[in-house]
């Protein structure tokens, strides 16, 4: 096993003066900054709850514990509506999974009856969602992970990565993060999954590697090997759509993306051809960062076939804009420019924005402005419609955010970048009832690889029966 020595990155004292540095870079440049460097000592923790949503009604009602338990987005007891928010992993048994239709999920796993635990087939349990239930059970767990590390970058409701460079050596990594799944199980009542590895990507899959109730470190060096057979839509910044297009080109695993030609990839998907190889190589530069007052919110919805008719696309806009201005509410957020993107396939990004005088907070005028920008699209082909507020002015009204797990784009650039950029990061939910129950965040748009400058959002999202996948663009 490698031994870990945090002092080659050069500590920081407790006031943030750097006590020193063996690496010499060029002044003004940091390592990770730096293109083709790596930071191999870079210690980063992912952390993310396993069936966030269940396991929060199992904690409330403990009688559900080992169920199989349906948590639905739009569901109402007895009715066949909605989406799958999450299933217990005793529910995934059966084949129901995140974003499938509700009514599909009843076929694989009935609905139990009042008091009918001993029927000869399975069912399941079905619940509706309780968001602000789960957000104060995020806040408990994220309350831990702030106490573990002043470098928290909270990416959903139950997900966070932190840096733990100046805390956790390799020798270390696995005992701490068996305690810190201990403390959260013990303290919380949920059950956390930890990955531990050298760059941001590769902890986030570990995380997913041993779930659930799982952990996985992946030290530097081994971060190629660890990724070699991992389909390739895990790779980050590559979705379903991209993913299909790869295995057009005969790349279906990380492996096999790391060995492509980069020059090949560039011409099928321009700069970020490069990144996503870069990505599924293990070479991530990215630096954990905690999130400040987001620059933008923004919704993107894709739909499944690129759709040309008029109606169709004001009605999507119409929601998405309705579903921004709601979280803008919800953030305290005035807003003085109103945006909208328009992707055409392929993969052609549009973006178009209008500014107003001062800033506001009127969803009528959201909508209306984002259908005004959609006028120009009116007879196109298109794939994905996104509609975003930026400018963002937090001055009035109180802060919603606490900085909690509920996500918000956070790009780091309003109109100034093109935002050609989804977030990787974020996960779309079905179903107009889930348009403001999930969202995803944004990433730094001084990250020059960011992969998230892609097709988006909904790429790490899921579609059941057509329905679009909801996410934040940037
Ligand atoms: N969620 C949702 N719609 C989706 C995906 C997720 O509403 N399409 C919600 C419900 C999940 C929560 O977000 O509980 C966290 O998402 P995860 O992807 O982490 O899923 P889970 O925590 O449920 O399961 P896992 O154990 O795989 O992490
Ligand atoms: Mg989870």
């Amino acid at each position: 096993m490698r031994t870990h020595s945090v002092d080659r990155l050069g500590r920081r004292d407790a006031s943030g003066g750097e006590v020193f540095r063996d690496y010499v870079y060029p002044s003004g440049m940091d390592a990770a900054r730096l293109p083709g460097t790596d930071r191999p000592d870079q210690v980063v923790a992912h952390v993310d709850m396993d069936c966030f949503y269940a396991a929060c009604e199992q904690r409330r009602e403990p009688d559900l514990a080992g169920e199989p338990l349906v948590i639905g987005m739009g569901y109402e007891a007895g009715e066949p509506h909605g989406a799958v928010a999450t299933a217990s992993y005793e529910a995934r048994e059966y084949g129901v999974e995140s974003a499938m239709a509700i009514s599909e999920a009843l076929e694989r796993l009935p609905r139990r009856a009042e008091g009918d635990s001993d029927a000869d087939t399975p069912t399941g349990i079905y619940r509706p969602v309780d968001l602000d239930y789960y957000e104060s059970v995020a806040a408990e767990v994220k309350e831990i992970l702030h106490a573990e590390s002043d470098t928290v970058r909270e990416v959903s409701i139950d997900e966070a990565y932190l840096d733990v460079t100046d805390t956790v050596d390799w020798n270390g990594a696995g005992a701490w993060a068996s305690d810190l799944r201990a403390t959260i199980k013990s303290e919380v009542g949920v059950v956390a999954s930890v990955g531990l590895a050298p760059t941001m990507s590769a902890a986030k899959v570990a995380s997913d590697r041993e779930k659930p109730d799982g952990q996985v470190v992946v030290e530097p060096g081994e971060v190629r090997a660890f990724f070699a057979d991992l389909p390739v839509d895990e790779v980050h910044g590559v979705g379903p759509v991209t993913a299909r297009e790869l295995a057009r080109l005969g790349i279906e695993t990380a492996g096999d993306l790391a060995d492509a030609d980069p020059d090949a990839l560039e011409r099928r998907f321009g700069e970020r051809g490069r990144e996503i190889r870069r990505y599924a190589r293990g070479e991530d530069t990215r630096e954990v960062t905690p999130r400040g007052d987001p620059k933008s919110l923004s919704r993107e919805s894709a739909f499944t076939e690129a759709v040309a008719a008029i109606e169709e696309k004001r009605r999507k806009v119409t929601t998405l804009a309705r579903a921004v201005a709601d979280r803008a509410g919800r953030e305290g957020a005035r807003y003085q420019t109103v945006g909208i993107k328009v992707v055409e396939p392929p993969f052609d990004i549009n973006t178009r924005a209008r500014s107003l005088p001062g800033p506001i907070a009127d969803a009528d005028l959201v909508e209306s402005i984002a259908l005004d920008l959609l006028a120009e699209f009116d007879e196109r082909p298109v794939r994905k419609l996104g509609v975003r507020v930026s400018n963002l002015d937090f001055s009035a009204g109180e802060q919603a955010s606490l900085g909690g797990f509920e996500g918000a784009t956070d790009g780091g650039s309003d109109e100034a970048t093109p935002d050609g950029d989804c977030t990787g990061e974020s996960q779309a939910v079905a179903g107009q009832a889930s348009l403001t129950a999930f969202d995803g965040v944004g990433t730094e748009s001084s990250d020059p690889v960011s992969p998230d400058a892609t097709d988006g959002a909904d790429e790490s999202g899921h579609a059941p029966d057509g329905q679009a996948s909801l996410g934040d663009f940037e």
